[in-house]
């Protein structure tokens, strides 16, 4: 059992004073590490060494923060074993996946943003005025479990690169990663103050750090439901609001796809990490034409993926993070059954080969029509649906018809995609892939979020912006 109770305030761990709480192992459903809710209180001691500790470290040289960020990636690199175990254990993430694809995203955004805050240009000249790009002071970070380290790194990066300072809420279901961060952030020799952690939940912790009043920007990645009530919890303080809502996104295969060719790597965007990716391209629009082989083709792609114990190496997937997400995915299957959807492979209980644990069968879907309740919700489990059109354009509205935006995926001829790309209301469109570019902006159209992050996006995004008017050129 993994004792995460204290907190790391002002350069030290100090043991919490708010309610316990258990963390559980998605495929032992046995508690394997704890945590002490932060109080309001805490928060505010937090927010007090953030705002104490700005004042400097606002003032520090952009050599000085491209050096802090180089030992930070440096420390981090050390430490990839234990968050590898640690997202094994707690959101069920098979070790081999979180040490390499998980710890290695999260480690990419400190270089990139080294990178970026070197080549920097922190005045321009417009008209005769003279813009300069400041920190914007003390940031509050709430971060979800589903990639818990990779969404943490996307803030943390920028924040320290812009010279601000902050209190760091991670997901209660997954705080291990944020544990070992504060642990390599301290060996890193990061500034007393700089960089706090808070371990919580929602409703106590996250909802203190929406609200207070010291925070000047507060930036989330989680569900459009707890992204609408941080903004609301913000509003009274008029902070910024920086938020990475939920998605459902399409994969737009095109007709005439070489589909055996395009779609293993986007139909791996919905089976990786079991599915739960805001970006994964769970509705996958096929020509008529090109429906059964296409049902084939997805068919066997899903079913070559093994279902087993996180803590095996090896390429398989492993369970759905709790027992929430697990009874939510059961309900849609079943939903997608009931609605008169056609079972391909897959469907409710766990796998064959498991008796306990949230794991999922992964699982195909045909003949799924867009008022049907799997078609509009986020799954975030390893379930692909597919749908079919009878006209480019009606692939096209049916992608865009959900009031989320955050990624899209075409599969099919590039340059043909290419033309496709700009009618899609998301914020990232791949092509025959699923992820983003680190040094890219990634960020919601729609419900889906406001804001960027990665790369130089990613840090104007914790910057403010001034406007000297009069100052000789
Ligand atoms: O996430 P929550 P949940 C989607 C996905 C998933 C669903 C539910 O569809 O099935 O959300 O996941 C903090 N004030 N995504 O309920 O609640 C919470 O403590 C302040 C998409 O587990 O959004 C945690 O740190 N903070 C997604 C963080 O929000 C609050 C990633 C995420 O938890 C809060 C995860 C409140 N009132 C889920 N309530 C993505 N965009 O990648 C919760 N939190």
């Amino acid at each position: 059992m993994h004792d995460y109770t204290q907190h790391y305030i002002d350069g030290a761990w100090v043991p919490g004073e708010g309610a316990v709480r258990d963390v559980i192992s998605p495929s032992t459903e046995e508690a394997v590490s704890q945590i002490k809710v932060a109080t309001k209180g805490e928060v505010d001691r937090a927010v007090q060494a953030a705002r104490k500790a700005f004042h400097s470290f606002s003032q520090t040289s952009v050599e000085d923060r491209v050096a802090l960020l180089g030992r930070i990636a440096e420390e981090y690199k050390k430490r990839v074993p234990d968050f590898g175990r640690a997202m094994a254990e707690e959101m069920g993430a098979p070790v081999s996946f979180a040490s390499t694809a998980q710890s290695l995203a999260g480690l990419a955004h400190f270089g990139i943003t080294a990178k970026t805050l070197k080549d920097f240009q922190f005045s321009e000249r417009l008209g005769n005025a003279h813009v300069v790009y400041e920190p914007i002071g003390v940031v509050g970070m709430i971060t979800p479990w589903n990639w818990p380290l990779n969404q943490i790194a996307l803030k943390v990066a920028p924040a320290l690169a812009a010279g601000d300072t902050m209190i760091l809420k991670p997901s209660e279901e997954c705080p291990g990663c944020a544990h070992i961060l504060a642990e390599v952030m301290h060996a890193a020799g990061v500034p007393a103050g700089v960089f706090n952690l808070v371990q919580g939940d929602g409703p106590t912790t996250g909802e203190a750090i929406s609200a207070h009043p010291d925070i000047d920007m507060v930036s989330f990645t989680g569900s459009t439901r707890a992204g609408i009530l941080i903004a609301k919890a913000a509003a009274d303080t008029v902070k910024r609001v920086h938020t990475e809502l939920g998605g459902k996104a399409a994969n737009v295969v095109l007709p005439g796809a070489d589909l055996s060719a395009v779609l293993p790597p986007t139909i791996q965007g919905v089976l990786a990490n079991s599915g739960q990716s805001c970006i994964a391209p769970t509705r996958v629009l096929v020509h008529k034409d090109q429906m059964a082989e296409a049902t084939q083709v997805v068919k066997a792609i899903v079913e070559s993926v093994p279902v087993g114990d996180p803590l095996t190496e090896g390429a398989h997937i492993g369970p759905v993070v709790n027992k929430a997400q697990f009874d939510k995915i059961q309900s849609l299957i079943q939903s997608a059954i009931d609605e008169g959807a056609t079972l391909e492979t897959g469907g409710t209980g766990l796998p064959t080969n498991v008796n306990r644990g949230y794991f999922i069968r992964p699982t195909v879907f045909t003949g799924v029509t867009p008022d049907m309740r799997i078609a509009n919700e986020e799954i975030f489990g390893p379930v692909a649906t597919l749908m079919t059109y009878d006209t480019l354009d009606q692939a096209i509205e049916i992608a865009n018809d959900t009031p989320y935006g955050l990624s899209a995926t075409i599969s099919g001829d590039p340059a043909e995609a290419a033309k496709v790309a700009p009618r899609l209301r998301a914020g990232l469109v791949t092509i025959n892939s699923w992820g983003p570019d680190s040094f890219a902006p990634f960020g919601g159209y729609k419900q889906s979020g406001n804001g960027r992050e990665g790369g130089v996006y990613g840090l104007k995004e914790f910057m403010e912006v001034k406007t000297v008017v009069g100052a000789p050129a």
